[in-house]
């Protein structure tokens, strides 16, 4: 049976398509899933947002012993939970860190990320229609393990 792949995402995601639309765009995060599961086919999906970072780690594990691949948006998480760090370095396949935004553009704060030097590749800048790029990528990376 095909392991899933696991399309996480972090706080205040929950709000696409209301949140700073002038950086995030107007497509809510249930767009978001379609785009996803559109990209992903047959290939099995689980697709969950939080504003737990502790729920995040909790899936990150839950990927690790279930999942073939991850795609995660961190979000605010991205510059400063080392537990959704060592919860990644944990997990055995591929992982591809995704922001909407490119967060090279924006303050000194989202500059640097934890997440960035335990992942496999990363994706910044493309909108949220870039999600399908990720799953194509994620789906490629995982096919190629
Ligand atoms: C989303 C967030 O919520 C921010 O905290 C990150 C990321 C950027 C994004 O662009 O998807 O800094």
């Amino acid at each position: 049976m095909t392991k899933p792949i696991y399309v996480l995402n972090g706080p205040n995601l929950n709000r696409l398509g209301k949140r700073e639309p002038e950086i995030y765009g107007s497509t809510t995060l249930s767009e978001v899933e379609a785009m996803c599961r559109d990209a992903a086919g047959d290939w099995p999906l689980v697709f969950r947002q939080s504003n737990s970072e502790s729920e995040l780690v909790e899936w990150i594990h839950e990927a690790a012993d279930d999942g073939a691949g991850i795609l995660i948006n961190p979000a605010a998480f991205t510059f400063y939970s080392m537990a959704i760090m060592d919860a990644l370095k944990m997990f055995p396949g591929p992982v591809i860190e995704f922001h909407i935004s490119n967060v090279h553009k924006r303050e000194e704060m989202y500059h640097r990320s934890l997440m960035s030097g335990v992942v496999t590749a990363v994706m910044i800048g493309l909108g949220a229609r870039g999600y399908q790029a990720g799953i194509h990528e994620i789906k490629r990376l995982v096919s190629e393990v």
